[in-house]
């Protein structure tokens, strides 16, 4: 079998996506998602300038080979845009092997290791009494486990709480929105939220919070042991992660369970934390940790060090991200959960796919490849839009992580 074309497929249904579609002379073909948030172009470019010209006439079962010749060969290594370019290409061309071999990709990855894969909702509000209301919301809709953010006095907006009524989304049409931001009040906030949802619904309920990158390692160590009567799933990103050695202060003073990394691209972000077993669970997934040919490798390693795997699964993630997110969820071992942020519905339609949701789990179905499709003259109906995340500055207008 042979590549004999490729394209990229950028399309707005309601947020930017980016697509690589990978052709073979045997009708077959694959897609990847190379989607990065607000720079979503860097990668289309990069594809069709510097890649797609690579791949004509090679075999798509060669995915190692291709995948080090891209990473290798391009001699500039990592970084968000270059991983999430040869992820595309990864992530498509094991969609073509399950194609060509009749079988869900979770069969090339290790066949089924559970009936299905746990997922985590978002719950949020202006504040404690609406979020609760989005925790309840949540359990009637089955989940087993849910993020829980919520707004609090003192700041007119934060990370994770939609603004109007609608569903929250933080990538915005146009320049980049301004957030404020006060660690201080945050730190007060938290714990008083996480106290109201215990007593509300119980023992069972698994519960999740994101402090997004905005905490020092020492308030994220407070905040951590603050939290551990609520016996949280995890605490993700509790600090900027280019310092790893900083997670060693957060472990020192806590025993909440540690999410990080769904920025990081590659297994050198992430290989102090896990070999100094700082953290429990790793948030990289397939579009921007290298597709399947990397993160199976990241994640084996991680298993050595207890710990598992928790993928980012936002809506800035395509519907083919979290098809092959998954396969890969149903097949390896350490799996933990799921994160699952619903797409829209004009991104649904764009994206056809067989995955599915019930109590609480979710399945990618039995399709051959990864199960998910593009419609590309619906595509066509959404143009790109620049969009991009918002930025944060402290009360006194310093900016700071958001
Ligand atoms: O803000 O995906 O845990 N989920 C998150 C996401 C991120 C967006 C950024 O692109 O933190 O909602
Ligand atoms: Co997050």
């Amino acid at each position: 079998m042979k590549i004999t074309n490729a394209y990229v497929n950028i399309t707005s249904p309601g947020r930017n996506f980016v697509t690589l579609k990978v052709e073979t002379d045997e009708g077959i073909y694959g897609l990847g998602d190379g989607t990065l948030n607000g720079r979503e172009l860097a990668v289309a470019s990069y594809l069709t300038e510097h890649v797609i010209p690579c791949l004509l006439g090679r075999d798509p079962f060669q995915t190692e080979d291709i995948w080090q010749y891209l990473y290798r060969g391009a001699y500039w290594r990592r970084g968000p845009v270059t991983m999430a370019a040869i992820a595309a290409v990864d992530v498509a061309l094991w969609d073509i092997k399950g194609k060509a071999l009749n079988t869900p990709v979770y069969n090339l990855l290790g066949g089924k290791s559970r009936e299905g894969v746990m997922v985590y909702g978002h719950a949020n509000g202006k504040d404690i009494e609406q979020a609760l209301d989005d925790v309840a919301r949540h359990t009637e809709m089955g989940f087993k486990a849910v993020r829980v953010q919520s707004g609090f006095a003192g700041l007119a907006s934060t990370y994770g709480v939609a603004k109007g009524a609608g569903r929250y989304e933080p990538a915005e049409r146009g320049l980049p929105t301004e957030n404020e931001w006060s660690s201080e009040l945050y730190l007060r906030h938290v714990p008083k939220l996480f106290r109201r949802v215990r007593e509300a619904f119980g023992e069972d309920l698994h519960l999740l919070h994101d402090c997004h990158h905005r905490l020092t390692p020492i308030e994220a160590g407070r905040l951590g042991k603050e939290l551990e009567p609520f016996r949280l799933f995890w605490m993700e990103d509790p600090t900027p992660a280019e310092l790893q050695e900083g997670f060693r202060v957060i472990r020192e003073h806590t025993t909440t369970p540690i999410a990080v990394g769904e920025v990081f691209n590659s297994v050198w972000d992430c290989h102090d934390l896990i070999r100094n077993q700082w953290i429990d669970y790793l948030r990289m997934t397939l579009v921007h940790g290298g597709g399947f040919t990397h993160i199976k490798k990241t994640a084996d390693f991680a298993a050595l060090y207890h710990v598992r795997t928790g993928f980012h699964g936002a809506t800035d993630l395509s519907p083919v991200t979290m098809a092959a997110a998954l396969h890969f969820d149903l097949a390896i071992h350490n799996f933990g959960i799921q994160e699952l942020m619903p797409h829209s519905v004009e991104t649904d339609a764009v994206f056809p796919h067989n995955y599915t949701f019930k109590d609480g789990l979710m399945h990618p179905g039995d399709a051959p490849g990864l199960g998910v499709d593009l419609d590309e003259t619906l595509a066509a109906k959404y143009p790109y839009q620049r969009a991009y995340l918002p930025i944060n500055r402290k009360l006194d207008g310093t900016l700071t992580d958001w």
